[in-house]
């Protein structure tokens, strides 16, 4: 059945809650002052199963002005409004401020009920009528019916119910396949079941069983329990009032405000990027600090203009919410800016970030934020992949930033030519050409060492590493060496870079060094040279040093063992006689390597542990079995 949430909107004492309890049976003033005073003062919930019509959920919301936060706390998920004037006072400051509050809210559809027609003749209703025609005039309740009613006498009541009825079926559903949130506009403790809390499911679907985040405190907890309008159900989709109870939380550990959603699937941040509509005739200075209604949270916070003059009233501009306290905004989300003392609503803001870094006014900031505002939530994902550069952006963050499922994030990045997802499932994206950046970053990087170390082959791969890819994504320096050596522009062993073209050029000192040496090398056969080397006929222990590392680095001579360098020529033919020898599976000892390179323990026990190293051979016990 399709769900519609109602909020109910209006001036106080022009008879909401009345009407309410008139069209549900439920009298949503539960609390005894309520009652008592006649007034609303917090939320109240009712509902309505219409026959073969949607189910109904009622936030109805108090008017008098100093609880217009509480009415903030309802409003920010409903589907429609219900607007309720009476017809003997007409538009009065609450149904303007209430009203404000609904197109800035981004509420697209409703209905107005001209209430206490019982109590006015003809001619005031006529008038009432037409005040209201004027007052919504231009403004998405323009076509509205305009339902005159009587929560006393029942009268228009039937035709009221058959107006919800025929907005909830042309009313689309809400997808249900969103990020799941849930802000929170109640917590208490009912006996017998612990912690219960409840909300409109603003996006996304939650069940009996899941493990949840509560935001921002950042606790987990399990639905251990799941009511629609007190009916037990195994889920429940988009677009519900929803009561959960929660196992491993206690009643004083949540509060209004709070957002439950899966684990890790929003960022908690202490500034927003937006764009502020001021409402006409209010203006706000840079610093300003002002009260954010945030879903059903709010939070004080300085506003830092990113645009516009502070005495420019009414309109729209860029801003920086900087938030006393962290919160959890969704991007598209429209929030309440009110004044701080006096509480007054002064306008909206529409989130375009909700996790951003620092902004200070400069054409790029605009330029990012009007490429934000105008991007559906894919092209949001590549924006700010474009302005993270080659820090790339790790996929839980991005898809918090985007307000989407971290699947469907990866199915996006996928499909995106320009991005790039590292790890499976993806861990983080970059854009291609902060890749670009760091390809050329690399070669400039390599062109330099080389030019430093012309005696190196090649520089460490942690160095370039640490130099080039610092805050890169982890993943991002092997995509790049891959690409850089499939193009043939370097070369890249397990620890060492290159550039392609990159040659050693040594003095004629260092060539005659490296001749004899690796022609010592060579005769020294299976037995090598032992290290340090010591042959001073081979030049000065400097630069035997230097050359030797350079062979190392070339692969021409490796090490065995702690004190011995091998010709490579002699190691590779070891490897080929101990197959041809031994078939896999065959077992060497140490006397069989003796005898095949009639060398001592001493030099025989270092190449099994070589041979092992190269997988030639396995150790098993005192033995070696030979590997395929
Ligand atoms: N005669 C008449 N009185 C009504 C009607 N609807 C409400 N009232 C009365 O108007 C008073 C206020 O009604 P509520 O329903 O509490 O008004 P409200 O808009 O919910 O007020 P707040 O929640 O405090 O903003 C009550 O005394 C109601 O009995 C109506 O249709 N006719
Ligand atoms: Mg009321």
């Amino acid at each position: 059945v399709r769900a519609l949430v109602i909020g109910t909107a209006g001036h106080i004492d022009h008879g909401k809650s009345a009407l309410v309890r008139a069209l549900t049976g439920i009298d949503p003033d539960r609390l005894k002052e309520e009652q008592q005073r006649g007034i609303t003062i917090d939320l109240g919930f009712a509902h309505l199963r219409l026959p073969d019509g949607p189910s109904l959920a009622f936030i109805d919301v108090p008017g008098h002005e100093r609880f217009v936060r509480n009415m903030l706390a309802g409003a920010h998920g409903i589907d429609a409004v219900l607007l309720v004037v009476a017809a003997d006072e007409s538009v009065m400051p609450q149904t303007r401020e209430h009203f404000h509050i609904c197109r800035l809210l981004g509420v697209r559809h409703g209905l107005v009920a001209l209430t206490k027609v019982d109590l006015v003749d003809a001619e005031t209703l006529a008038l009432a009528r037409l005040e209201l025609r004027e007052f919504l005039a231009g403004s998405f309740l323009a076509e509205a019916p305009v339902l005159p009613v009587s929560a006393r006498t029942g009268a228009g009541l039937e035709a009221l119910r058959e107006a919800l009825g025929a907005l909830g079926t042309a009313l689309p559903a809400r997808p249900a396949d969103g990020l799941l949130r849930l802000p929170l506009d109640r917590v208490f403790t009912l006996h017998g079941f612990g912690t219960v809390v409840t909300g409109t499911l603003v996006a996304g679907s939650v069940a009996v069983g899941d493990e949840l985040e509560l935001y921002p405190r950042g606790r987990r907890v399990r639905v251990r329990g799941l009511q629609v309008h007190g009916d037990t159900h195994a889920r429940a989709e988009a677009g519900t009032r929803v009561a959960l109870n929660l196992a491993g939380l206690d009643v004083q550990d949540a509060a209004r405000g709070d957002v439950l959603a899966r684990p890790g699937s929003l960022v908690p941040s202490a500034l927003l990027d937006v764009q502020v509509t001021l409402l006409p005739g209010q203006r706000l200075a840079d610093q300003a600090r002002v009260r954010v209604h945030v879903a059903s949270a709010e939070v004080l916070a300085r506003l830092r203009r990113l645009e516009g003059q502070a005495d420019d009233v009414g309109g729209t501009f860029f801003a920086q919410l900087r938030l006393e306290r962290p919160a959890v905004a969704g991007r598209g989300d429209r929030l309440i800016l009110r004044s701080y003392s006096p509480s007054t609503t002064l306008g909206g803001a529409l989130v375009l970030d909700p996790a951003p870094v620092k902004q200070r006014a400069s054409v790029a900031v605009r330029q990012h934020l009007g490429a934000l505002l105008d991007a559906d939530a894919r092209q949001a994902a590549r924006v700010l992949l474009a302005a993270t550069g080659p820090r790339g952006l790790a996929a839980a963050q991005l898809a918090a930033r985007v307000s989407c499922t971290p699947e469907t994030l990866a199915t996006w990045c996928a499909q995106a030519h320009d991005v790039l997802a590292l790890g499976v499932p993806p861990q983080a994206y970059m854009a291609r050409a902060a890749l670009d950046e760091l390809a050329a970053r690399t070669l400039a990087w390599l062109t330099a060492f080389h030019a430093q170390q012309p005696l190196k082959a090649g520089a460490g791969r942690e160095e370039l590493r640490r130099q080039v890819f610092g805050q890169a994504p982890a993943g991002s320096v092997e995509h790049v060496l891959a690409r850089l050596e499939a193009a043939g522009e370097l070369r890249a062993t397990a620890d060492q870079v290159a550039l392609q073209r990159h040659r050693v050029t040594l003095s004629p000192a260092e060539q005659a060094t490296r001749d004899s040496l690796l022609a010592a090398a060579d005769a020294a056969g299976f037995r090598g040279l032992e290290l340090p080397v010591q042959m001073p006929a081979l030049g000065d222990a400097r630069l035997l040093e230097r050359v030797q590392r350079l062979l190392l680095a070339e692969g021409l001579l490796q090490r065995v063992g702690d004190s011995l360098l091998l010709h490579r020529a002699h190691l590779e033919a070891l490897k080929l006689e101990v197959r041809r020898r031994w078939p896999p599976g065959s077992r060497v000892d140490v006397a069989a390597l003796k005898d095949l390179t009639g060398l001592s323990r001493k030099f025989t026990i270092p190449l099994l542990e070589y041979l092992d190293r190269e997988r030639v051979t396995r150790r098993a016990g005192t033995e070696r079995v030979v590997l395929s």
